[in-house]
């Protein structure tokens, strides 16, 4: 299926993808007894889920609007395109990290991948339900480090990483939803913005008017915009992830570009601290504090499987261009090549946390706010997590120089996420 773009429906897609042989090979040659489902929760795409006689599928298929907003807001088809070189790219540096891809259609902006079924489910949607997955620190941490360092020029030859950057330098339109929903929108009163009000208003015009926090935001979107150091997933958070207790995978990563290798850092686990402030909103079948404990557990064995990760990859791939193994290991010098190590380990630190800081406040001020917070009916209750979670975002954010590891961080979570008075 080719020719000009034209969005699938439920009633459509048999037709229209009966004669895809990496289609029909998976799931079945009938195309006229297959089942069809929308199932897209996302804010940009579609995504059906095809059933066949012999199996499964997911077909994504991109629209030429924010779905979110609808088509006054227009969006390139062509995300697609990065989204499927960014899968590509993610399944040959971490293997069995993200869906199989079986098929891609550039002009119907369209990739048949593998359905990864039940009982995988979004995990925010387990972190909401109080699920304590045994792997998922591990997994992701792993994926990042693996993913963040191959792609650079610590690993990378200098060309193919240029020719890299070329290709994904065009993802502009989603860079510039990045640029403006997660680094500016939220310290103005932009027009798309929402928060929980009244409650929140008086806490919102406090974030617009704190010169030193719009300052950091500021020196973040320029990091993020000028550092073109990897390719990032560009929107890893915990709506971009599916799980099992045994199984991780990263999916969505249509933001994909060469940016800051601390951004999906810091924007992952900002969604597992954003989780752990909205807890207290669903307790109604008895207490979160094993689940806030274990959620706080998750962010420090991320971050410390990251950097364990990172740092075997630095000793054993180091063969990009960057910090030379002639320059150290050769001379005998593993201590300067561990020195330049712990350096790049700490401005990634003081980076994902700032990048972590505003994660959090565009989540509860900005368009696109997430379903962590959003499922908390009672609206004071939900504004008291909201706020906690704000005023945790501000601290790290412009202290995030200060402030030298993750239980440093985790103990300032509790301590706020105890507070009676916000
Ligand atoms: C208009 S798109 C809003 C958000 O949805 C995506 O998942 C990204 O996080 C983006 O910022
Ligand atoms: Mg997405």
């Amino acid at each position: 299926m080719t020719g000009k773009f034209e969005a699938l429906s439920v009633e459509t897609l048999p037709k229209r993808l009966g004669g895809t042989a990496a289609l029909t090979d998976r799931i079945g040659k009938d195309a006229r007894s297959w089942k069809v489902r929308e199932v897209g929760d996302g804010n940009l795409n579609l995504v059906f889920i095809v059933e066949g006689d012999d199996g499964a599928a997911v077909v994504k298929q991109a629209l030429p609007y924010v779905r979110l907003v609808g088509d006054s807001w227009p969006l390139p088809l062509k995300r697609s395109f990065f989204e499927y070189h960014a899968l590509t790219r993610q399944q040959a540096r971490a293997p069995g990290s993200v869906p199989a891809i079986y098929h891609f259609d550039e002009t119907q902006a369209l990739i048949v991948m593998e359905y990864l079924a039940p009982p995988h489910v979004i995990l925010r949607r387990a972190l909401i339900d109080g699920r304590e997955l045994p792997n998922i620190a591990r997994d992701i941490g792993l994926f990042m480090a693996r993913t963040l360092f191959r792609g650079s020029d610590l690993s990378m030859v200098a060309k193919d990483r240029k020719a890299d950057l070329a290709l994904f330098a065009d993802n502009v339109e989603l860079c510039d939803i990045t640029e403006n929903l997660v680094f500016s929108d939220p310290y103005f009163d932009a027009k798309m913005n929402r928060h929980t009000s009244p409650q929140l208003d008086g806490l919102v015009a406090e974030l617009r008017a704190d010169r030193d926090l719009k300052v950091e935001a500021q020196r973040l979107k320029h990091l993020f915009a000028a550092n073109a150091e990897t390719l990032l997933h560009g929107d890893l958070h915990s709506g971009s992830i599916m799980v099992t207790d045994a199984e991780t995978r990263m999916i969505d990563p249509e933001f994909a570009f060469y940016g800051p290798i601390a951004f999906d850092v810091g924007m992952l686990l900002a969604n597992f601290w954003m989780a752990f402030f909205s807890q207290r909103g669903h307790e109604e079948n008895g207490n979160r504090d094993s689940m806030r404990a274990y959620l706080l557990d998750v962010t420090a064995e991320t971050w410390a499987t990251f950097r364990a990760e990172f740092s075997l990859l630095w000793r054993t791939e180091r063969t990009g261009m960057l910090y030379q193994r002639s320059l150290f290991e050769d001379q005998g010098d593993r201590l300067g090549s561990e020195q330049a190590l712990d350096h790049m380990l700490h401005s990634i630190w003081d980076d994902l946390l700032g990048f972590a800081g505003i994660e959090v406040h565009r989540r509860i001020l900005g368009l696109a706010h997430n379903a962590d917070f959003e499922t908390i009916a009672d609206q004071d209750l939900r504004a008291t997590c909201e706020a906690k979670a704000l005023k945790f975002g501000r601290h790290i954010a412009v202290n995030r120089r200060q402030i030298h590891g993750i239980n440093e961080v985790n103990t300032l979570a509790a301590l706020i996420e105890q507070e009676t008075r916000i």
